[in-house]
């Protein structure tokens, strides 16, 4: 089992598996796309996930599902300050996800406590600074492409050495470029350039991430390889997405058991829960 180090800056230690929850402030993410454009709405739903049990919201404006094109700078920022903004007031411990430099930076001004960049400071050649000046929690994920090229990117040989190799040097590029080993969260980026039998296979060697010595998140929920294993036996037909609530719980389950720092889940109640029975059975060992 991996021994993740807990701490990060700004952020407590739970003493188990964290709970991260997602409101993605789009129109065209994949599971919860259109649902939580308006600020309003997205900021209530927000409290409401860390009234369910997330220890960290994450809002996004930006959808990087297969396929995805790039929204503007202007939109993203118009969709996602105003949520981390009502968020850091009520008090919640808010995440954002971007690939932007410029919207990190004036995210974490308007109160986010992390940085969680799906492409690890390669997309935007700005980032890596922002993470460094602002100091706060930093997502380091595999990421190989925009969304637009990812599928085609989906090339290994040996998946699970490939892609713990490959955040390693991203980490490495990061702390060159000033960010503190420290700060930096990793994530194998579970459906970012990877087939299904990649992501499984991602998942069944969470302690190939150990080496590194960094916090580890690992973010499965409602994702494709879910709705092809719980495809309809009869017609093959995918598990819509937000039925893949329950496998996404059993998988926080595991990967509280294999050492996660955090999972980052749609719906949070049951891996609210499902990290609590795995800190229960750990501390009864
Ligand atoms: N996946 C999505 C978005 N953001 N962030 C991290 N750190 N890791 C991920 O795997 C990840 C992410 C895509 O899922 P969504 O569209 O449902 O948010």
């Amino acid at each position: 089992m991996n021994t993740p180090h807990r701490t990060l800056p700004g952020l407590p230690d739970w003493g188990r598996c964290g709970v991260m929850g997602i409101v993605n402030v789009t129109p065209d993410s994949f599971s919860d796309g259109g649902l939580w454009l308006d600020p309003e709405k997205a900021v209530a739903h927000g409290i409401a996930l860390a009234a369910q049990g997330a220890d960290i919201v994450d809002v996004g404006g930006e959808s990087t599902r297969p396929g995805a094109t790039r929204v503007t700078e202007d939109e993203e920022l118009r969709r996602v300050l105003p949520v981390v903004r009502g968020l850091a007031q009520a008090g919640v411990v808010v995440s954002v996800d971007t690939m932007r430099a410029v919207v990190a930076e004036a995210a974490v001004a308007a109160g986010a406590k992390v940085i969680n960049d799906v492409s690890g400071g390669r997309a935007d050649s700005g980032m890596v600074k922002v993470a460094a000046e602002t100091g706060v929690p930093f997502v380091v994920m595999h990421w190989r492409g925009q969304s637009t090229e990812m599928d085609a990117l989906a090339r290994y040989d040996e998946v699970v050495t490939e892609v713990v190799g490959e955040v390693e040097a991203q980490l490495e590029a990061v702390v060159a470029g000033g960010v503190d080993p420290g700060q930096v969260i990793v994530d194998p980026g579970l459906g970012f350039a990877k087939t299904r039998e990649d992501d499984w296979a991602l998942l069944a060697r969470l302690d190939a991430w150990a080496r590194l010595g960094r916090p580890l998140l690992v973010a499965a929920s409602r994702k494709r390889f879910l709705g092809t294993l719980l495809a309809d036996a009869r017609t093959g037909e995918l598990r819509p997405a937000r039925a893949r609530d329950a496998a996404t719980a059993a998988i926080s389950a595991l990967a509280a058991a294999g050492g996660a720092w955090a999972v980052r889940v749609h719906e949070v109640t049951a891996s609210a829960d499902a990290v609590r029975v795995e800190a229960a059975l750990r501390a009864a060992r």
